[in-house]
């Protein structure tokens, strides 16, 4: 191929990430994986036309970059889709999955763009999730080869593998196409952790709410909640979370039942799914199916507490299909989850990230139970002793909020917790665009809102400023 189409390849796709438009669509699978909880099957389902593809593709992956000795290899996971590509020198979009099952190539925003610029769409499943895992039985032993840096090397090992079978398959050898690299949350932080330490297989990273500070005691997550709430429903919420604390220091335990949760013997474990329940609501845009019904309880004087367990057997277990006994910790010391992302994400926490979300001293939402200590505990509870993150050696590796990348930009949304784990000051290598409006939650400008429940093409008029979100930014 010409050196000449690579460069117009490249400076092209430059502008590709300032398109902020309405993206729409599917989570899980597609550039989106979700946070906590991780995307489980349920939500999408099959629905027809959510993938470009589904067919499975399988690599040979090394166990352990960083052992000289240890060769042993892993079958690791991916998908492709070639029908938009403009061959053979179109660019290659590489789509990072993260913390969970990568079930194909989904029928997203990305899938538009690579139409756009003649791109072909390739996906590779994070070592351990899904059918990926390189151990049947994930003890913590067999857990020590789940990293981000481990994921990053699979990245680069695929990257050249792939640039190989495409060169095969256009009968070339030694040439070289443009990769553009996509990822949303922790797969965002992996997008610019990619093109941070291999500058030279990427010629660009789309960080969407990339989380690439890790933070250790992350007040700041529980703050957010309360601005994204405003002031009634913040209160509301803090009044349910005084109830919820007073009924279980009296030893009234019947407030379980009323959350379907009485498999939640750790108080921690449950005040821990009452946080995420409330925190979803603004995490993926959908502010007012929490807020209304609490704030109008309040106003009628009907039972806060009921109202809100409304709202999570409605929404976070029916709609968000979360499952209430993730949160057990014995449920997380199970080795052979059969496909569940909970250990393995609970394990990257615990070992590498934190982003503990502690309850800040003053004004929290959640309850002050949900400190340090329980997440220490939940840590050594589930993994045993000599599992702890060492939050200040992952940002002095990979320099949190000062990474020294470049043709890197982070998007986060307004409203969305995560977004002070991510990129904070804008630079001319680094844009970093904040996405305002009252539902832009997490990944926003690829996935729209409200995020759940998402559907195919979604439509950015549902999110309470259209016009923040189409934004053409390019210049
Ligand atoms: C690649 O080369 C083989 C053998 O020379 C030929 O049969 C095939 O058509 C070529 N494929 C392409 C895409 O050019
Ligand atoms: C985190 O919070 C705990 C409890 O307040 C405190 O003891 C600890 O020093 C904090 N650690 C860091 C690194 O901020
Ligand atoms: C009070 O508000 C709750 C929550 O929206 C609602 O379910 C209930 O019907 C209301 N009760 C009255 C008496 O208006
Ligand atoms: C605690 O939070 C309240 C409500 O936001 C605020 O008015 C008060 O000043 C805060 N107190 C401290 C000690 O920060
Ligand atoms: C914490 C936070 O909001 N981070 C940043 C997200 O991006 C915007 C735009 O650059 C920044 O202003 C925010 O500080």
């Amino acid at each position: 191929m010409g050196a000449g189409t690579t460069a117009a390849a490249t400076s092209r796709l430059a502008v590709v990430p300032l398109l902020l438009l309405p993206l729409l669509l599917a989570r899980g699978a597609g550039a989106v994986s979700l946070w906590r909880p991780p995307p489980e099957a349920g939500l999408l389902g099959s629905a027809p036309g959510r993938f470009l593809t589904q067919e499975e593709h399988w690599m040979s992956q090394t166990l352990d970059h960083f052992s000289p000795t240890d060769h042993r290899q892993f079958k690791q996971r991916y998908y492709e889709f070639l029908d938009y590509h403009r061959a053979p020198n179109g660019p290659v979009f590489l789509n990072i999955c993260g913390e969970a099952s990568c079930s194909g190539i989904s029928n997203n925003y990305l899938a538009v763009m690579a139409k756009k610029f003649g791109a072909a769409l390739v996906s590779p499943e994070h070592r351990y999730y899904g059918k990926s895992s390189p151990f049947e039985d994930l003890t913590t032993e067999n857990l020590r080869f789940l990293s981000s840096k481990q994921a990053l090397s699979d990245l680069a090992v695929f990257r050249q593998y792939y640039q190989e079978t495409l060169n095969a398959k256009y009968n070339r050898s030694g040439a070289d196409n443009s990769w553009f690299v996509f990822g949303g949350s922790y797969s965002g932080a992996l997008s610019a952790w990619f093109r941070l330490k291999f500058p030279h297989l990427t010629c660009g990273s789309l960080a969407s709410s990339g989380v690439v500070l890790a933070v250790y005691n992350f007040t700041d997550f529980d703050k957010q909640i309360g601005e994204s709430a405003g002031p009634e429903c913040k209160e509301a919420l803090q009044e349910v979370t005084r109830l919820v604390d007073g009924q279980l220091q009296s030893g009234h335990n019947s407030v379980k039942e009323l959350f379907g949760a009485k498999m939640l013997e750790n108080d921690g474990d449950f005040l821990y799914l009452l946080a995420d329940a409330a925190a979803i609501a603004f995490q993926y845009g959908n502010p007012d199916v929490l807020c209304s019904p609490l704030v109008e309880a309040k106003k009628n004087g009907t039972d806060l507490v009921e109202a809100f367990a409304r709202y999570v057997n409605d929404y976070y277990v029916g709609t968000f299909r979360a499952s209430v006994a993730s949160y057990d910790q014995n449920y997380l010391k199970n080795t052979t989850p059969a496909e569940s992302s909970y250990r393995l994400w609970w394990y990257q926490v615990c070992s590498e990230v934190a982003y503990f979300q502690v309850a800040p001293k003053n004004d929290s939402v959640r309850s002050a139970k949900i400190d340090t200590r329980y997440h220490l505990d939940l840590c050594k509870n589930v993994f045993g002793e000599g599992v702890y993150p060492d939050v200040s050696m992952t940002n002095l590796y990979y320099g949190g909020t000062r990474i020294a990348g470049s043709k890197i930009v982070f998007a986060n949304g307004s409203q969305d917790p995560w977004r002070h784990a991510s990129k904070q000051k804008s630079s001319e290598e680094l844009p970093s665009y904040l996405i305002e409006c009252s539902n832009c939650g997490h990944c926003t400008d690829i996935s729209g809102c409200p995020q759940a429940p998402s559907n195919i093409g979604g439509d950015s008029s549902k999110c309470s400023s259209p016009e923040a979100v189409n934004k053409d930014t390019t210049r």
